[in-house]
C-alpha cells in the first residue's frame, strides 16, 4: 500500500473532555506518523470554509457553529494507507453506531459531536492539508533523520 498523508482534526469535544492525548497516541500506535500539528480556534469563516461541501446541508450552520465553539487540534499524518487507516481508527461518522474501540465510540456523542474528522479521498485529503499548512510547518523526511 502506497504511503499517504491524510489531515486529522480533534474536534472541540474530544479537545474540552481532555482525549486529545489519547486520540494522537493511537495515531502513532497504528504506525501513522504525526508531521504536522498545531492547536487552534477555527474562526467562523475557516470553519464555513473547510466544510463548504455541506454548505446546502440543513446541519451546516450547527456544524459551523460546533466546530467553532472550541479548539480543535489539527494535525497531518503519514503513513501506510494513511486514509483508510485514520478513517478505521475513527469508525464510522455517527458516534452513535461506532462500535467501542474507536474513537468516535469511545470519545464520540452523535453524528455532530463525534470527536474527530479524517480527510475521506487522496484528493481532499491534499486540499485539506493545504487549507491549514503551509509546506513550511510540515516536517518533510529529511528533516526528521
Ligand atoms: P465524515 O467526517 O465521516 O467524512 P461527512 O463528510 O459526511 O462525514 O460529514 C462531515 C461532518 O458533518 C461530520 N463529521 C459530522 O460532524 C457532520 N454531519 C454529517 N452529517 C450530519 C448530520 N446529519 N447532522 C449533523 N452533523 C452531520
Amino acid at each position: 500500500m502506497a504511503i499517504e498523508r491524510t489531515l486529522s482534526i480533534v474536534k472541540p469535544d474530544a479537545v474540552e473532555k481532555g482525549a486529545t492525548g489519547d486520540i494522537l497516541g493511537r495515531f502513532e500506535k497504528a504506525g501513522l506518523e504525526i508531521i504536522a500539528l498545531k492547536k487552534t480556534h477555527l474562526s467562523e469563516g475557516l470553519a464555513k470554509g473547510f466544510y463548504a461541501v455541506h454548505k446546502e446541508r440543513p446541519f451546516f450552520r450547527e456544524l459551523v457553529s460546533f466546530m467553532t465553539s472550541g479548539p480543535v487540534v489539527i494535525s497531518v499524518l503519514e503513513g501506510e494507507g494513511a486514509i483508510a487507516k485514520n478513517r478505521q481508527l475513527m469508525g464510522p461518522t455517527n458516534s452513535e453506531e461506532a462500535p467501542a474501540g474507536t474513537i468516535r465510540g469511545d470519545h464520540g456523542t452523535d453524528i455532530e459531536r463525534n470527536a474527530a474528522h479524517g480527510s475521506d479521498a487522496p484528493e481532499t485529503a491534499k486540499v485539506e492539508i493545504s487549507y491549514f499548512f503551509n509546506a513550511s510547518e510540515i516536517v518533510e523526511p529529511s528533516e526528521a533523520l
